[in-house]
């Protein structure tokens, strides 16, 4: 049985996150905005600077030492990504920019070529648009269909039982988001794999919001691929992961050409690059993986079980707190079940306006459809305000949210 970690000390943790000091209007940032971007330890920042200041140069390029340096470090980063999630090996960790371009990079390389008419694309109702967007396009595309589960009335968790009937034998991928980024719904993506493989088809899993907050086994799972972000887990915007099972990426053919991804080149044909590279034409992102290496030491350093349960503690207080109050509808499953965030609307008030009131007590929230407009139009509301929590917020500043929800209501009222 795996170790628990001590419970975090998001006291302490805070140190290593400066940005977190700033004051607006008088008061000291309240950041609730980590489902969008999380801020970057001073540990990340240093591995960044490191780079640049001793090492920058252009991998598998040069025999120069820098390039050396560079090459190694990076190689390196794919390993420790791969160790984060449970993957066999780097050959199974493509560096892109974002969960965005790793969905696509798999709707292009795989969809593309092996979708046709007759063919289904089974989606849920709660997928953000990276998801959504580019799978509806490909099915164009190839005269598939998309199909999209249904969310439940009451707690808006997937409708398994409607999942089982349009998971089929004219399936050929499942694509699901782990945790919904506006419900936060956790969806039983280990039982949508299991069905989806007994009817031959692929699993893609959005862990956008699911990676960065809890541990993530891609084999306890059996996602065929999963990908995920690195700024929503203390690393640097500009890179991503695509995980691919490695017998999966060696029969796809790539879906960008150029240098770094091939092995020979004549004026005739090509011969790709062995994986992970074929996937990662031209100049990669060199610094950013690495950084994202590092936060994966930092999250490791506290824990992520430690993680997960601190996150579910906030979402269960946030959610009771805001339940209290008569005129706030709570989007998603119930305080003690969900991922770390609570997604909600204040009667009389429009998300925008309450977020925008919310700054004015420093109080930092998202508000608008969080790429899910589908799912807004679900549930029959255009936009939602949004309180998103990670390692370093406390119970404290959920109360400062919900004082300044107070003064939002009174300037309403
Ligand atoms: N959600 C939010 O909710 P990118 O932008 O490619 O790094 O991540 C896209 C993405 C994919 N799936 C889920 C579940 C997500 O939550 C996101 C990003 C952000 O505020 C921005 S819309």
């Amino acid at each position: 049985m795996s170790q628990q970690s001590e419970p975090l000390n998001a006291e302490a943790l805070r140190e290593d996150f400066p940005i977190l000091e700033r004051e607006f209007n008088g008061s000291q940032l309240v950041y609730l905005d980590n489902a969008a971007t999380t801020q970057t330890p001073e540990q990340v920042v240093e591995a960044i600077v490191d780079y640049y200041r001793e090492y920058n140069a252009n991998v598998h390029r040069g025999i120069h030492q820098l390039s050396q340096e560079a090459s190694i470090a990076y190689e390196e980063a794919h390993d420790r990504v791969a160790e984060f999630i449970g993957a066999d090996g780097r050959e199974e960790i493509v560096f892109t920019k974002n969960t965005t371009e790793a969905a696509n990079l798999v709707a292009y390389a795989w969809g593309l070529n092996e979708l046709g008419p007759g063919d289904e694309v089974v989606l849920t109702e709660m997928e953000h648009h990276s998801t959504l967007v580019t799978w509806q396009q490909i099915a164009k595309r190839t005269g598939a269909e998309c199909k999209y589960i249904p969310i439940t009335d009451d707690e808006h968790r997937l409708d398994m039982a409607a999942a089982r009937e349009l998971i089929t034998d004219d399936t050929a991928m499942v694509a699901a988001v782990h945790v919904s980024n506006a419900l936060g719904t956790i969806n039983p993506v280990a039982e949508l794999a299991d069905i989806a493989h007994d009817h031959g088809a692929y699993v893609f899993v959005d862990a956008a919001q699911s990676v960065p907050n809890r541990p993530v086994d891609v084999r306890e799972i059996d996602a065929d691929f999963l990908a995920f972000s690195g700024h929503k887990m203390c690393g640097p915007t500009g890179i991503g992961v695509l995980y691919g099972k490695r017998r999966i990426l060696e029969e796809m053919e790539p879906h960008h050409y150029g240098g770094e991804m091939i092995l020979k080149v004549t004026f005739e044909d090509s011969k790709w690059n062995e994986l992970p590279w074929k996937y990662e034409a031209g100049t990669p992102l060199i610094c950013q993986g690495i950084a994202l290496a590092t936060a994966c030491d930092y999250l490791d350093s506290i824990g992520m079980d430690a993680i997960e349960r601190h996150e579910a503690d906030l979402a269960a207080y946030a959610y009771d707190r805001l339940t209290e109050q008569n005129d706030v509808d709570v989007y998603g499953p119930p305080g003690d079940d969900r991922g770390g965030l609570v997604g909600f609307n204040v009667d009389g008030v429009h998300a925008h306006d309450l977020s925008s009131i919310l700054n004015d007590h420093a109080v930092a929230i998202r508000a608008g459809d969080h790429c899910t407009q589908p799912l807004h139009d679900v549930l029959g509301v255009s936009a939602s305000a949004r309180a998103s929590f990670y390692l370093y917020n406390t119970r404290d500043e959920i109360d400062r949210l919900v004082e300044a929800v107070d003064d939002a209501r009174q300037l309403f009222s």
